[in-house]
């Protein structure tokens, strides 16, 4: 435990790109503080990005097709550092508030929440380091802005498992982005992430036998990329995985689904399953796959404007969790809106949609005051950084979304709860069946 001051103070920032994980450059950032402590932090990024989150600033030159962040390392060295030098790591939400000033605009359109982002991660990092406290034991703590004693439980989060990646993340017809299993039956985390990698395993073999070898690729999230078109092909091909391993479809795992239907929504419709449909017939789909199939949780299902249409949804199936990704991008204006409309009632948490951590944190806490669950989610574009797995543990939500089992930047996060688990021993419980309303006990 260090007591000087100086161990806190941040001395210089360094900004990188790095690559993510459909090679293309990110930032990433490393604090270092004047006893020469550091912390890191590298931001992921999305494909079917919702129209209102914060801007992920790109350099739209030649290199890298545009996508170069040249411009986010300058303005994080040129005008965030300078500012930040000399501030208490510890002081997370004074050095969030100062870089939103020095951005000055709504949606960090100046400095680019890219650039902010990977300050404001890195920071908590080297708070953390230099406290020697594991990531999640720090972030609890500056979530419930008080420093724990005693033994501290943790909720893990039931994974969203994203196995079958559609939309903008794969290369075939299926109008739905992603197709997830919820393992909802087992007593520990480490038994959960068994059974999603015996159910991954199992999809393949089936995916194989049904549609030849090129069913083994693989989407941006690590999901089985097959030659389908249909949902229900999709949703069918889930049940038989299930079943093939060993488990239990809705007894062991429920499934969810992330829709993301912006981007599937064209001229006032939807196209989907080579048919187009009105809001409200899209509801009725929606309505008849949730009767055939274990479906417990639905992600962005109308397009990112139809505040209505998701509270209809939520009406008509009392049941069903519906997230909120594109709608609210974690943002708490939009938030707020659709918690005043029951346009819902789960939020997704994405950080890089907002920008900090300390916006984050805020989400997260009006979510829970207003009886709403929080997924921790990932981007499509991921590092090797697995920031996301602690927060989700910290926040104790009960829920994480971060891929398939599969690709170094999808297992990062998986693999890192599996430590903590290990840290934790009895003081981990695993969320499972009570995914959504679990962490009421944590608040
Ligand atoms: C989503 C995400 C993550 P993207 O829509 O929820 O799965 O995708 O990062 O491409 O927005
Ligand atoms: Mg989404």
């Amino acid at each position: 435990m260090v007591n000087k001051l100086d161990a806190f103070l941040i001395d210089k920032i360094k900004a990188r790109w790095v690559l993510d994980s459909r090679g293309n450059p990110t930032v990433e950032v490393d604090v270092f503080t004047r006893e020469g402590f550091m912390g890191r932090g590298a931001v992921p990024s999305g494909a079917s990005t919702g129209e209102y989150e914060a801007v992920e600033l790109r350099d739209k030159d030649k290199a890298f097709a545009g996508k170069g962040v040249l411009k986010a390392l300058k303005n994080i060295n040129g005008i965030i550092a300078p500012k930040v030098k000399s501030m208490d790591v510890r002081e997370q939400e004074a050095i969030d508030n100062t870089m939103i000033e020095l951005d000055g605009t709504e949606n960090k359109g100046n400095l680019g929440a890219n650039a902010i982002l990977a300050v404001s991660m890195a920071v908590s990092r080297t708070a953390a380091q230099v406290l020697s406290k594991p990531l999640y034991v720090y972030l609890k703590e500056l979530i419930q802005a008080s420093e724990s004693s005693g033994e501290v439980k943790f909720l893990l989060p039931t994974p969203h498992s994203n196995v079958i990646n559609g939309g903008e993340h794969a290369g075939n017809n299926l109008a739905i982005q992603e197709f997830m299993i919820m393992p909802i039956s087992f007593a520990t985390f480490r038994n959960a992430i068994q059974g999603i990698s015996e159910v991954y395993q199992a999809l393949k073999a089936v995916l194989m036998k049904k549609y030849g070898p090129i069913a083994r690729n693989v989407g941006d999230e690590g999901g089985m990329a097959p030659p389908m078109t249909f949902t229900t092909d999709a949703m069918d091909a889930l049940v038989t995985a299930i079943e093939e391993a060993g488990y239990r479809p809705k007894s062991d795992f429920l499934l969810a689904m992330d829709a993301a239907a912006s981007e599937f929504f064209e001229n006032d419709v939807y196209h989907i399953d080579e048919k187009e449909l009105t809001p409200m017939e899209l509801l009725d789909y929606y309505s008849d796959l949730v009767q055939t199939y274990p479906i417990a949780s639905l992600e962005d299902p109308f397009e990112e404007n139809d505040y209505n249409s998701f509270a209809a949804l939520a009406k008509a199936q009392p049941s069903l969790q519906v997230v909120t990704d594109d709608l609210t991008v974690t943002n708490l204006k939009r938030l707020k809106t659709a918690i005043d409309l029951d346009s819902g009632n789960c939020l997704l948490l994405k950080v890089n949609q907002i920008g900090t951590l300390t916006e984050s944190i805020a989400a997260a806490k009006l979510s829970f005051d207003n009886n709403w669950g929080v997924v921790v989610s990932h981007r499509s574009g991921e590092t090797e950084d697995s920031f996301i797995a602690d927060f989700s543990a910290a926040l104790s939500c009960g829920q994480i979304k971060t891929g398939a089992p599969c690709r170094s930047d999808r297992t990062a996060k998986y693999n890192q709860l599996l430590r903590i688990e290990d840290e934790l021993q009895i003081n981990a419980e695993y969320a499972g069946k009570n995914f959504g309303t679990a962490y009421k006990q944590y608040l």
